[in-house]
């Protein structure tokens, strides 16, 4: 019985956490677990495609991220082990701070006042209060709905757009194709936290610029396959969409001669949103770990059919 770790950015930090919570666990890394039938458990974040045939004995396969969408790309993961992911309040909250910053970020217009400050011109603007401002927010689960949350204690109005209906939130949800014009049209800034499923795939297209408010704000946190770029740069070039920011690619890094890059109303950075802490979630991989050793229920089970 034992752990691998697949990280193509690093596995060190994660032994180290693992073995803070239970020191007796053998963890072996990839490449050089040799004896891959010894492994019963595998964490990991963009594995090489079709390794786990290799690996007869494992009975889960655990994301290190939040996100599932780098493992059910793989036609090759096989069907009978159960898929798990992460699920962190401070991944949650990250996430809601650093939309939060680019909210202001774009309310303020900081990134031309910083354009101005480098040509010594001093030239004040107006700006839109937030009391004013409705957010829609795409994808309500356990980190869009702390987004929300804490946008709303900030004062805005948040609306939300989900698959399946929920209760409990503290703001309307629109739900499904039906509700979708609703939502949209109210949004001034979309944010966009969905997870990537063959139906999510693409949903930020023109179909979904034009029906937002003229003047409208893209946010995409999910990931770069939710966006259509071209029809992102064409609302932008026509006026209807005031900007955009972007925190994930299809491609990452962005690859240099991307026009994205040098886009004066597009901000970029660097998939950096929320990080998985391996302190912070090392307590419950290793719970999965044990749950899964004993044949009992998995914490943050994936469906496969639903993609998340
Ligand atoms: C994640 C991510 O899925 O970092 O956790 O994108």
């Amino acid at each position: 019985m034992a752990i691998v770790i697949i990280n193509p950015k690093g596995v060190e930090p994660w032994i180290d956490a693992l073995k803070q919570v239970d020191s007796s666990i053998d963890i072996r890394t990839f490449p050089n677990d040799t004896s891959r039938e010894d492994i019963t458990f595998a964490l990991t974040w963009r594995h090489p495609y079709g390794i786990f045939k290799d690996y007869p004995n494992l009975k889960c396969i655990s994301s290190m991220g939040a996100g599932v969408d780098h493992l059910l790309r793989d036609e090759e993961l096989p069907h009978h082990v159960p898929i798990t992911r992460l699920v962190d309040p401070y991944l949650a909250q990250d996430m809601a701070e650093f939309a939060l910053a680019l909210v202001m970020n774009h309310l303020r217009d900081l990134n031309a006042f910083k354009l101005k400050q480098i040509q010594s011109i001093w030239k004040p603007a107006g700006y839109q209060r937030i009391k004013d401002v409705t957010i829609g927010v795409m994808g309500v689960g356990a980190i869009g709905s702390r987004v929300a949350g804490e946008l709303m204690k900030s004062g805005f109005k948040v609306i939300g757009w989900a698959r399946s209906p929920k209760e409990d939130e503290k703001f309307s949800v629109y739900v499904g194709v039906r509700e979708i014009a609703d939502f949209l049209q109210q949004a001034q800034i979309l944010i966009c936290i969905l997870p990537l499923t063959p139906q999510t795939k693409r949903i930020l297209n023109k179909d979904v610029f034009k029906l937002l408010p003229k003047d409208a704000y893209i946010i995409n946190v999910g990931r770069g396959e939710h966006l259509a770029e071209e029809d992102l740069l064409e609302f932008i070039s026509q006026g209807h969409l005031s900007g955009a920011a972007l925190d994930v690619f299809t491609e990452e890094p962005l690859p240099a001669l991307s026009s994205l890059w040098k886009h004066p109303r597009i901000n970029i950075t660097p998939h950096i949103a929320s990080l998985t802490d391996p302190q912070s979630v090392a307590p419950q991989i290793v719970e999965n770990y044990h749950r899964a050793m004993e044949g009992r229920p998995l914490l943050n089970l994936v469906s496969r059919e639903r993609g998340y």
